[in-house]
This record gives structure tokens, C-alpha cells and sequence, in this order.
């Protein structure tokens, strides 16, 4: 068994609570302008600004340190053309007779349906795929812990990573996602755990008018 090593948490930054209270109010009230966008722009977006949003992901908390995700940034025109179409054929089963009445009742507000040129409009699609087990160098299986957790606490962090930056995503989840690990040729322990589409609104783009809950709705304090 290894031997537990320990160093000082010298990155930690206390700031005056004044200041606490702002800095809080001020991320709340930007984080709040964050919405799902489905009207992309084709506007290139720098690589440079993707890779920083993946490492502010890659710090997420996760079981046992094993960090059980990977990504594939795709801005290959051809290769989103193949998720495109893919996506679409399984989506389309979806809304057409895959999806119960109370499901499609659910997603009435939002205005989906089967057409998702996204896909193929948006600069930057990122695949975030879970990993199950590890592989080692010697061919064994190391099981992974709380990947389902792990990697929804990732995402998370890079959705919020790349409003911070600017960019506008949209989660997307066909489903089943299998065939992402064909087109994007990943191995059998990795399962797609959703498409991160990500670009510029475009210049017209509407969302739907929905409202967030109450705090007083999804929290209780005990005091
Ligand atoms: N995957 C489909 C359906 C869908 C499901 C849920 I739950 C949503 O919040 C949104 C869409 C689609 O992307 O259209």
C-alpha cells in the first residue's frame, strides 16, 4: 500500500468577509446570465480559450483521485457533420417513438426537436466521456469510483469555466450515444457522458422563457 504524502495547502487565499460577500454576489449574478443556447454562431473561437476551460475542469473533485474522464475537442468540420447525423437518426427515433407522451410533454417549453445543426454550426463540440476502469500499461482492469458523480461535478466546472470566459454551450445528450465511441474512436471503457456544444450565441438567438426555483424552493436551512 502507499504511503500517504502530505503538503501544505499554501494556495488557499482568505479573504475579509466584506469582500467574501461580494465576491459571492458578484459570481451568483454572473453565473445567473448563463443559458442554454441552441442558436450557435459559426464564429471561430482560439483553441487556447477551450484548453483553459479543461483544465479548470480537470480539478474537479473525484473518486479516489482517478479523475475517470476524457475529452475530444472536435472543430473538424467532417468529423461534426458524422455526429450530426448520427445524433440526428437517434434523435429523431427519439421525439418520433422512443420518447413516452410525459417526456415529450416535459420538453414542450423548450422547443427541441430531432433537427440539430448545431452540431455542425458551432465552432467547438466537446465529447466528455466517462471512464468505468483504467486500463494499466500490463493490461489490467483498475476499477474507478464515483465516476457518474466525478464526471457531472467535471462538466459542471467547465460549462461554468467557459461562461466565465464568454462562451455560450448547450449540453446535449442523444441518446444512446454509443456511436461517438466509433466515430471518435475511443476504447470500450470509456462511455460518451455528453456533447458539450460550444461558440458564440448567434446574433439572433432566443431561449426560452423559463424560470429558475426559488432559493426558498430547493433549500432549507437548519439552523
Ligand atoms: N436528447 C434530446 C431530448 C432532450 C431531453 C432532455 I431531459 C432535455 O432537457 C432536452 C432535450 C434532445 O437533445 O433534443
Amino acid at each position: 500500500m502507499l504511503k500517504p504524502k502530505f503538503i501544505p495547502y499554501s494556495q488557499y487565499h482568505e479573504y475579509p468577509l466584506e469582500e467574501m460577500k461580494e465576491r459571492s454576489k458578484e459570481f451568483m449574478r454572473n453565473i445567473q446570465k448563463r443559458r442554454t443556447v441552441r442558436d450557435f454562431s459559426d464564429r471561430p473561437v482560439p483553441q487556447e480559450i477551450i484548453k483553459n476551460c479543461l483544465k479548470a475542469a480537470a480539478t474537479a473533485p473525484n473518486g479516489a483521485n482517478r479523475q475517470p474522464w476524457h475529452f475530444v475537442v472536435v472543430s473538424n468540420r467532417a468529423i461534426k457533420k458524422k455526429i450530426r447525423i448520427a445524433a440526428e437518426k437517434e434523435e429523431l427515433e427519439f421525439y418520433a417513438h422512443r420518447a413516452p407522451a410525459d417526456w415529450l410533454a416535459a420538453l414542450a417549453p423548450l422547443g427541441t426537436n430531432e433537427e440539430k445543426p448545431f452540431l455542425e454550426e458551432a465552432p467547438f463540440l466537446i465529447i466528455i466521456f466517462s471512464q468505468s476502469y483504467e486500463v494499466t500499461p500490463d493490461g489490467r482492469k483498475l476499477k474507478n469510483y464515483y465516476v457518474q458523480e466525478s464526471i457531472g461535478i467535471a462538466a459542471g466546472i467547465l460549462i461554468t469555466a467557459l461562461h466565465h470566459a464568454g462562451l455560450a454551450t448547450l449540453t446535449h445528450t442523444p441518446a444512446p450515444m454509443k456511436f461517438l465511441n466509433k466515430i471518435l474512436n475511443r476504447p470500450p471503457n470509456e462511455k460518451p457522458f455528453l456533447i458539450l456544444v460550444v461558440g458564440y450565441p448567434a446574433k439572433d438567438a432566443r431561449v426560452p422563457a423559463i424560470r429558475k426555483k426559488e432559493l426558498s424552493e430547493i433549500a432549507d436551512f437548519i439552523d
